[in-house]
């Protein structure tokens, strides 16, 4: 038995030296024996509306390793994180902050609110199929497809304003002047902005990206003209892994417009010879805004020429309004036939002459306002009936 406990008195000396040698590593527990145990600690910070990008710092206590579950499909092994939320929900933000020496951790959560996107709507896109086109409508409406989505994606619920257009752009880019919003084709904050390239969209969505902290999705090699103003992009291509405002797709406007209706009308009807009584078009006119109620100026508190107030009329089975009418909106598509087959996130063709513009405007009889109707326009066209809406994907 004596041999024995001088045999461990030995081993004992020789553990502690071991320790107290590890003691000055500044990894290791900073008192010797027993390793203290780790506390997880972190603060955060930034804007709670999403998609809303998160910085996550650091406090915890003896720790040297960190594992972040974002509680959204997301992780990570950084000690200061930043993690964009891309949807409205609340989160369980844990942190489980360990000592590798020990091999002791300690975790924390914190629930963080996220609200959604400033005018914005989700769509719920990921994993949905809708059928793309119409069998009635014009030949380049044809043949009718199956389209699906790998992701959902946020959308504006109105056009683009000309108030919020004039904020952005006028302290985003050095030279931007307002472009000219005639009174006579419905001039005000919360009229929607027309007379705009597809170049000036882009350039909207960039900033606007830039506003959220988020990637812009446009790159170019210069500007030509005015930003924001009629101009053209020049060089212009498009990443869509970026995470950032764009203009849409024309099968996600497409989508987003038919609500889940497969009729001409988001609201169900189908055009021709709708609409047709006078209740068909008091229906029609609280739908949108067009030719009857616009363009053909009718005496009347409801109908006047030129585009109306973004929202003035009813909105479709998504929240989103002005699908049909007020104004059409660039998409991000270059113009083309569709192809035969079935197509995941299609994004049309690689390049082209025009893009696709969609919904019909204030001065459209219906037949333009359905929703598989396509319109095709150069992005240097300057005219008072096309505006925007810009979505952004969920990743
Ligand atoms: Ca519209
Ligand atoms: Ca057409």
């Amino acid at each position: 038995m004596q041999r024995v406990k001088s045999y461990s008195i030995a081993l004992g000396i020789i553990l502690t030296l071991l320790l107290l040698s590890c003691g000055e590593d500044d990894t290791s527990p900073t008192n010797g024996s027993p390793a203290n145990n780790p506390v997880a600690d972190f603060t955060w910070s930034g804007s709670t509306m999403a998609p809303a990008v998160i910085t996550f710092t650091n406090h915890s206590e003896n720790a040297n390793h960190y594992q972040w579950d974002f509680d959204d499909g997301g992780a990570s092994t950084e000690e200061n994180p930043v993690h964009i939320f891309h949807n409205a929900a609340v989160y369980g933000v844990m942190l489980i902050a360990g000592d590798s020496l020990s091999g002791k951790s300690d975790s924390m959560t914190v629930n963080i609110t996220i609200g959604k996107p400033l005018g914005m709507v989700l769509i719920h896109a990921k994993d949905q199929s809708f059928q793309m086109g119409s069998a009635t409508g014009s030949a380049d409406e044809m043949p009718v497809h199956t389209v699906s989505f790998t992701h959902d994606f946020w959308m504006d619920t109105t056009e683009v304003t000309q108030g919020d257009y004039e904020a952005l752009m006028s302290v985003s880019y050095a030279g931007y002047t307002t472009p000219n919003w005639n009174v006579s084709y419905g001039a005000g904050a919360r009229h929607p902005a027309f007379e705009v390239y597809w170049g000036d969209a882009a350039l909207y969505c960039n900033a606007r990206s830039r506003h959220d902290g988020l990637d812009s999705v446009y790159t170019y090699t210069a500007i030509l003209g005015t930003p924001g103003n009629l101009c053209q992009l020049e060089g212009v291509s498009v990443d869509f892994t970026k995470n950032g405002y764009r203009l849409p797709t024309e099968a996600k406007w497409e989508y987003a417009c038919r609500a889940g209706s497969s009729a001409d009308f988001f609201w169900g009807k189908q055009c021709d010879p709708y609409p047709e009584t006078p209740a068909d078009t008091a229906e029609f006119n609280s739908y949108a805004v067009w030719y009857s109620n616009a363009w053909e100026f009718v005496a009347g508190d409801d109908n006047f020429f030129g585009t109306h107030q973004v929202a003035s009329k009813m909105p479709n089975a998504y929240g989103l309004y002005d699908m049909a009418g007020n104004l059409y909106e660039w998409c991000n598509d270059w113009y083309g036939e569709y192809s035969d087959g079935a197509a995941v996130d299609p994004t049309g063709p690689a390049s082209g002459d025009w893009n696709s513009v969609r919904g019909g405007s204030w001065g459209s009889f219906p037949y333009y306002l359905r929703s598989a109707n396509r319109t095709f326009m150069v992005p240097d066209y300057q005219y008072y009936f096309i505006g925007f809406r810009v979505v952004l994907p969920v990743e």
